[in-house]
């Protein structure tokens, strides 16, 4: 039998790929971090590097404790799962990731009861639709509220910033109503950066946090949740009735330990790129961007050209090595992330100019 052969390259070779920040893989610093890893059994809470991570996730969110998780989908839903009882209400924006895009989990597997309330265009969630879903009905017919969620940067929405005053707002209504208040703070760094203020000025105002190590912070797998630490030892539980309770897992906090000490930062770098991108196709035939949208990471933008459909735009972008994602049948997603350049936006800006012509 022949024997197994590690491939010594990665696959992302010279395209350009646009798609997500999900896609950036771990810098020379985290592969390292990742090979010199002090290890231990983490379900035993013996993992060094989980414990450093998990203490340095906490503080720098400003929570008493935070718990690493495999995924932002599974932060989000043992959030949930601790914060509610079967046949509650989560109540959350209709253009949520956690409403769209992660598989329904809190209702399949947690009997919660979805509770969709319509976004703006600016990812907030009006004020008065809020407390009237949050009251609670004393009548026998009205399953009751559970929990209220937000989310920070607002991905369906172009990655616009929910700022602390609207914060601060949603966490005075959820009070007044006893109901806790979840972020999903997957790109809640972004956010941070954007306004230029601490993050702690953003989630202070939640009870529990879910962010991500794997988007824009390049570390190849993880998401922490935060909050109170009798919260989180119940989300530990949760993750743990997930599935989610990971062995050695110093391998991939070693990697998350490098991503929170100095791939933050640099985030402003993409917003830059992000900003530039949506300037320049802004300028092209076809292609409708509010830049005021445009404040983090994320380029949202409509094609409505004469000639070319969004699949026909994207399949002739992916012949020049550029890939992009589309949201609907009018609308494209670019992500700036770690490994873009400014030469790889010129670049992606004249080839869509050339194939838009
Ligand atoms: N978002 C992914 C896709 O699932 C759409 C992406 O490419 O942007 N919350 C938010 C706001 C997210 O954007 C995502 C991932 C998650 C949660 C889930 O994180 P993972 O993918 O780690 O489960």
């Amino acid at each position: 039998m022949q024997g197994y052969v590690l491939p010594v390259t990665d696959t992302l070779d010279d395209r350009i790929d646009l798609r997500s920040d999900t896609v950036t893989l771990p810098s020379p610093t985290m592969r390292a971090a990742m090979a010199h890893a002090a290890l231990g059994d983490d379900v035993y809470g013996e993992d060094p590097t989980v414990n450093a991570l998990e203490r340095l996730a906490a503080e720098r969110v400003g929570k008493e404790a935070a718990v690493l998780v495999p995924s932002g989908t599974m932060g989000n839903l043992s959030a949930l799962l601790t914060h509610c009882q079967r046949g509650q209400r989560v109540i959350l924006g209709n253009e949520s990731h956690i409403y769209n895009y992660e598989a329904g989990g809190a209702s399949a597997l947690g009997g919660l009861i979805y509770h969709p309330l319509p976004t703006a265009a600016d990812g907030r969630i009006d004020l008065d639709l809020l407390a009237d879903a949050a009251t609670r009905i004393d009548d026998s017919h009205f399953a009751p509220p559970g929990v209220i969620c937000l989310e920070n940067t607002h991905n369906r929405c172009g990655g616009v910033v929910l700022s602390p005053d609207y914060l601060a707002q949603v966490r005075e209504l959820a009070q007044s109503h006893g109901l806790p208040l979840h972020l999903d703070g997957a790109r809640i760094f972004n956010a941070a950066i954007a306004l230029g203020v601490p993050v702690t000025a953003l989630t202070a105002h939640v009870d529990t946090v879910m962010f991500c190590l794997s988007k824009g912070l390049s570390a190849p797998i993880g998401s922490l949740v935060a909050g109170p630490a009798d919260v989180i030892a119940r989300v530990r539980r949760v993750r743990k009735q997930l599935g989610g309770g990971m062995r050695q897992a110093g391998v991939i906090a070693a990697a998350g330990i490098v991503a929170l000490n100095e791939m933050v930062d640099r985030l402003a770098e993409d917003h830059v790129h992000a900003r530039r991108l949506a300037a320049g196709l802004a300028e092209l035939p076809g292609i409708q961007i509010d830049l005021n949208r445009v404040q983090t990471n994320i380029v949202r933008f409509d094609l409505a050209h004469p000639r070319l459909s969004v699949s026909e735009f994207l399949a002739a972008l992916r012949t020049h090595g550029i890939l992009m994602g589309s949201m609907s049948s009018t609308s494209i997603r670019a992500v700036t992330h770690y490994g873009i350049e400014a030469t790889h936006i010129e670049r992606v800006i004249s080839v869509a100019a050339e194939i838009l012509a």
